[in-house]
C-alpha cells in the first residue's frame, strides 16, 4: 500500500527520489568480496516483490486501523507495521552493500537510494525496538483520531471543532475551542520523547546524522542543499505574507477592538478562521473591502443550496479529472471509501487518499462536512488517486509522485481552477452572478488567505521536527520552540500562555501522525507552477486566476504524461515535462497575486508591517 498521507507512515517509502548518496556511508556489514551489478539487479527485484507483497497485507490492516480505531484495531496495525519496519530497515541495510558496485544502471542505482532513504521512522536492530516504535506511533496517531474538545461546554469531536472554527465568531467561544482541543497533545509529550530516540537510533544505524537527515535526502540533491533551497523559496514568497498578515491584523483590530487584536505585533491564533491557522480563507468576510470585496458569492452557500451531499460533491470532484480525460473511478472506489464520517465508532477524520493494492483499488478517507474546504480537499485527495492510477505501471519503488511534494501538488493545481466561470459550467453558481472584472481584488483576497497563509506553516512544522531530531530543540522545550516558530514564522500568538506541560505540536495531525510536512510547503509553490503551465497551454490570455482549464483534453494528455512517470526520473525531469522548467520555485505564484500585492501595499502604506 502507498497513502500519500501514510496512515502509519512506518514502513512506508517516502516520497521522491534521490540520485545522490547519503551524508554518510550505510554501515552496512561489510561485503564478503565486492557484490556485482548483476547481484545489485537481483537484490532489488527480490526487494520490490517482498514490499509488494507486504504492502497490499499492510495497507488493509492500517485502513481497518484508521476507519475503526479499537484497542485491538492498534494492536494489530502496531504489528504488522513493526514487521514493516523491520522489513525496511533489512532492505535498507542489504541495499548499502552495493554502495561501492561499479557499472550499476541507473534504475538499480536509483532503486538502491530508495531503498536506503526511504523510512519515515526507522528502527535499530535491538530486539522489540521496532515493537515499541510501532505500538508508540500507533497510539499517537489514534490518541490524535479520538481526541474531543468543547463548545459551550459541550463535548466536539476534532472534525467538527474544525469546522466551528470556520464559522464562529466570538473571541471567548474560538479561544474555549482553541485551548480544548490542544488538550490532545498533553497525553502524547511522553511517547514522543520516546520515539524521537528510538527513530534517531535507526536513522544512525542506517548512516544517517538523525531522522531528520533522512527525510531531507529524498529530494535529488544532498540534504543541506534541500534545507537552503526550502529557506530560498520562503524568502521568495515572504513579502506577500507580510503584506497579507498586515493587511489581516488590521482588519481583525477593527473588528474585535485593541483588547482581542492590538493593531501591531503578532496576530491571536484563534481569530483566524482555523484550528492551525494554517489557512485563514474562512475569515474571508471579515477582511473583504467594500466594493471590490464583495464577490457575491460563497462555496459553501452554493453547495447547502444546490443541497450537494459528500458523494454529490465527491461525484463532481471526479467530473473535473474525467473532463480532461482520465477514466472514471473504479466502482470499488465507491463501496470502500470512507467519505463521511461513521456514527459509530471511532475513526482517523484526517482526509487521506490510498491506493490498497497498488493497481486500481483507490479510496479516500474523510469526514466529509458540506462546506467550501471539503469541497477543496476532496479535489485534493483525488489529485492523489489519480497520480496512483497514472503511474500504476511502474516498478514497485518507482510507485510514487516525481517527490512528494508534487504528489500534494496535483489536487490543489486542479482546484486553482474552480473559477466562477467554471462554478457556472457545473450549474453551481448562476451565470448573471459571476463577479465582475471589478472584483478581481476581492477573488485573489479570497484565494491568498488560503494559499498565502499557508506558506509560514508549511515551513515550520518541519523546522521544528527537524530541530527536534537533530536534539537542538530538547524535549524541556518542546512547546516553547514550538511555539517560537509559530511566532517567528506565522506571526501568531497563542490566546492564552502556554507551559511545557502542554504538547502543542500534538494537535496538528501530521506530529501525530509522522507526516513529513515539508511537501505541502513545496506543493504551495508547485500548484501554481502547474497551473501557469497549464493555462498557457491551453492558451488562456485573461488574468490568471480567471482560467479554467476544464474539460481540455491537450492539458489532461499531458498532465498524465507527467504523473505517469512516477517517481522513475529525478523530479526536475518530471517539472519539465508538463511545465518547461527544471525549478521549483515562487514565480509562477508570486504572478498569480501580483494586482493583490500591489492593492495590499496601498492598503497598508504608513502602517508598521510586520510583528
Ligand atoms: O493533510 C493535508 C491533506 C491530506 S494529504 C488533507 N493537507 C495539509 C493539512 O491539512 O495540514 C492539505 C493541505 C495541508
Ligand atoms: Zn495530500
Amino acid at each position: 500500500m502507498k497513502t500519500t498521507v501514510s496512515t502509519l507512515a512506518i514502513a512506508v517509502l517516502l516520497a521522491g527520489c534521490a540520485t545522490t548518496a547519503p551524508e554518510k556511508t550505510a554501515s552496512a556489514p561489510p561485503a564478503a568480496g565486492a557484490a556485482t551489478a548483476a547481484e545489485a539487479d537481483a537484490f532489488v527485484s527480490a526487494a520490490e516483490k517482498e514490499l509488494a507483497d507486504f504492502s497490499v497485507f499492510n495497507g488493509q490492516v492500517q485502513w481497518v486501523n484508521s476507519t475503526y480505531i479499537t484497542d485491538d484495531t492498534d494492536a494489530v496495525a502496531a504489528r504488522v507495521g513493526a514487521e514493516g519496519t523491520e522489513m525496511s530497515v533489512r532492505l535498507a541495510k542489504g541495499a548499502a552493500r552495493f554502495d561501492a558496485t561499479p557499472g550499476l544502471s541507473f534504475d538499480t542505482r536509483r532503486k538502491l537510494d530508495f531503498l536506503k532513504q526511504g523510512i519515515v521512522l526507522p528502527a535499530p536492530s535491538t530486539p522489540g525496538a521496532a515493537a515499541e516504535l510501532n505500538t508508540i506511533a500507533t497510539r499517537l496517531q489514534s490518541t490524535y483520531g479520538k481526541g474531543k474538545g468543547t463548545l459551550d461546554g459541550k463535548p466536539l469531536s476534532g472534525n467538527d471543532l474544525e469546522e466551528k472554527m470556520g464559522t464562529v465568531r466570538d473571541p471567548a467561544r474560538l479561544r474555549e475551542m482553541w485551548v480544548s482541543w490542544h488538550k490532545v497533545g498533553q497525553p502524547m509529550k511522553a511517547d514522543y520523547v520516546r520515539m524521537v530516540q528510538i527513530a534517531n537510533e535507526g536513522a544512525k544505524e542506517l548512516g544517517f546524522a538523525d531522522t531528520g537527515a533522512m527525510w531531507r535526502a529524498g529530494y535529488d540533491m544532498p540534504a543541506d542543499d534541500f534545507a537552503r533551497l526550502t529557506d530560498k523559496l520562503w524568502e521568495q514568497v515572504k513579502p506577500l505574507y507580510i503584506q497579507l498578515h498586515c493587511y489581516t491584523r488590521g482588519r481583525l483590530n477593527a473588528k474585535y477592538g485593541a483588547a482581542v487584536q492590538p493593531a501591531a505585533g503578532p496576530i491571536r491564533a484563534d481569530l483566524l478562521g482555523n484550528m492551525w491557522a494554517q489557512e485563514w480563507g474562512n475569515i474571508y468576510d471579515v477582511v473583504a473591502p467594500k466594493g471590490a470585496g464583495n464577490v457575491g458569492y460563497d462555496t459553501t452557500d452554493l453547495l447547502v443550496k444546490k443541497k450537494y451531499d459528500p458523494l454529490k460533491m465527491v461525484k463532481t470532484g471526479e467530473g473535473f479529472y474525467s473532463s480532461l480525460g482520465f477514466a472514471p473511478l473504479p466502482e470499488t472506489f465507491w463501496q470502500r471509501s470512507q467519505i463521511t464520517r461513521p456514527r459509530d465508532r471511532e475513526v482517523v477524520c484526517h482526509a487521506s487518499a490510498w491506493d490498497l493494492d497498488n493497481r486500481q483499488d483507490l479510496r479516500i478517507k474523510m469526514c466529509t462536512k458540506v462546506n467550501g474546504d471539503d469541497f477543496v480537499t476532496i479535489h485534493h485527495e483525488l489529485g492523489h488517486n489519480y497520480y496512483q492510477r497514472a503511474y500504476n505501471q511502474q516498478p514497485y519503488l518507482y510507485l510514487n509522485g516525481a517527490n512528494d511534494g508534487f504528489h500534494e501538488a496535483i489536487g490543489d493545481f486542479i482546484a486553482l481552477s474552480v473559477t466562477p466561470n467554471y462554478l457556472v459550467r457545473i450549474g453551481l453558481l448562476d451565470r448573471h452572478n459571476v463577479p465582475a472584472p471589478d472584483k478581481d481584488i476581492g477573488l485573489l483576497l479570497k484565494q491568498a488567505m488560503d494559499k498565502v497563509a499557508f506558506l509560514p506553516f508549511g515551513l515550520l512544522v518541519d523546522k521544528w521536527r527537524w530541530g527536534v531530531f537533530a536534539g537542538t530543540i530538547t524535549p524541556d522545550h518542546y512547546n516553547q520552540a514550538w511555539n517560537d516558530l509559530r511566532l517567528q514564522y506565522q506571526g501568531i500568538v497563542p490566546p492564552v500562555p502556554r507551559t511545557e506541560a502542554d504538547f502543542d505540536p500534538g494537535a496538528k495531525f501530521h506530529i501525530p501522525g509522522n507526516t513529513p510536512y515539508t511537501r505541502y510547503f513545496l506543493a504551495r509553490l508547485l500548484q501554481f507552477q502547474f497551473y501557469k503551465a497549464a493555462c498557457d497551454q491551453a492558451g488562456w490570455k485573461g488574468p490568471l486566476h480567471r482560467c479554467s482549464f476544464y474539460g481540455n483534453k491537450q492539458v489532461g494528455e499531458r498532465l498524465n504524461a507527467m504523473l505517469a512517470m512516477g517517481a522513475s526520473k529525478p523530479w526536475p525531469d518530471a517539472l519539465q515535462a508538463f511545465t518547461g522548467s527544471r525549478e521549483m520555485d515562487g514565480t509562477a505564484m508570486i504572478a498569480y497575486f501580483q494586482p493583490l500585492m500591489t492593492w495590499l501595499e496601498e492598503q497598508n502604506r504608513g502602517k508598521q508591517c510586520g510583528w
